[in-house]
């Protein structure tokens, strides 16, 4: 099935992904898609939970899904909650994932408090992220660190990225910096100080990040605004960055995404708020796909979601 869309857009014509948004075979609300495929060549999605009438993102826990074709897709459940934290209480946002040593890392931000949005000096909600650790891609994961790899600055939606060379880094958007750190080997805690990138003089606010390299280059992707998806490029993990414009239009509410290859076709995650016929929402987050095409000088070429 995914060999398709490759043999197809040799002959020009740039196909859609055929179901959108992603059946999972169960009935939980999904959202921040972070792909992944590990060594039995299968596609994992790791997710964030929403709730069906869930108040300002109060979150609790995170899905794995998997597929061997993109459309089968088995719940393998939840694989870590907040529950199981001593440092956090809410807040189960956007996770990441990664293979190292032979071991399995779901890195996740995850907080306590509350966001008073009339009296923002009244708020005391934080979030910091956490390293887990299981010998398998659907966990249960369990917190390797017992505290967040670091308490300043606030951070959330991290990026944890493993480049050819097995070295590890981590990406986030702290305050209006877009920062990296090197990880340690083990990836249980950052080497030396977190480092404010190049962004080329570009800097527009976000979240959730997404690095990856292809054909040796760099591509750190980015929902600019937290709504359209935008990226740039780099010939080093931590830039200098140069902006290369947009890759997905901005629908209402934000976005949040992942890109993999599979099978030799590129695919971009992302999620995106439906109607619904909740009693709380009028929308809800649905994870969706759609396969993703590069022009000759590596450059991305921008999108349209497909009608879901
Ligand atoms: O799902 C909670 C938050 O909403 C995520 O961490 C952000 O990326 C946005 O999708």
């Amino acid at each position: 099935k995914v060999i398709e869309p490759v043999l197809i857009s040799l002959f020009f014509i740039t196909p859609c992904f055929s179901q959108n948004p992603l059946n999972f075979g169960s009935d939980i609300l999904t959202a921040d898609p972070s792909a992944h495929v590990w060594k039995d060549g299968k596609m994992y999605i790791y997710a964030s939970h929403d709730e069906e009438c869930q108040l300002d993102f109060w979150m609790k826990d995170w899905h794995v899904f998997s597929s061997s074709d993109l459309i089968n897709w088995t719940d393998h459940g939840a694989c870590l909650s907040v529950d199981d934290l001593s440092w956090a209480d809410n807040f189960a946002w956007a996770p990441d994932a990664a293979y190292k040593n032979g071991k399995y890392y779901f890195c996740f931000p995850a907080g306590s408090g509350f966001k008073d949005r009339e009296n923002p000096n009244n708020s005391t909600k934080w979030m910091g992220i956490g390293i887990a650790v299981s010998d398998s891609p659907t966990g249960p994961f369990k917190d390797a660190i017992g505290k967040p790899l670091w308490t300043e600055p606030y951070a959330n939606d991290p990026c944890l990225f493993i480049d050819d060379d097995e070295k590890g880094y981590i990406y986030f958007h702290g305050g209006s910096d877009y920062l990296v750190a090197e990880m340690s080997d083990d990836l249980l805690s950052v080497e030396g100080d977190l480092y404010k990138m190049d962004m080329g003089g570009f800097e527009p606010k976000m979240e959730g990040p997404w690095v990856f390299k292809r054909n040796g280059v760099y591509y750190y992707t980015m929902p600019e605004n937290n709504r359209m998806l935008s990226y740039y490029m780099a010939k080093s993990p931590i830039g200098p960055w140069e902006y290369k414009g947009k890759i997905m239009k901005e629908e209402e509410g934000n976005n949040h995404h992942s890109i993999v290859e599979f099978n030799g076709q590129w695919v971009l995650f992302y999620h995106r708020w439906l109607d619904t016929d909740s009693e709380c929402n009028k929308k809800q987050r649905y994870i969706c796909a759609e396969y993703l095409y590069f022009n000759k000088d590596g450059t991305i070429k921008p999108i349209e979601r497909t009608k879901a």
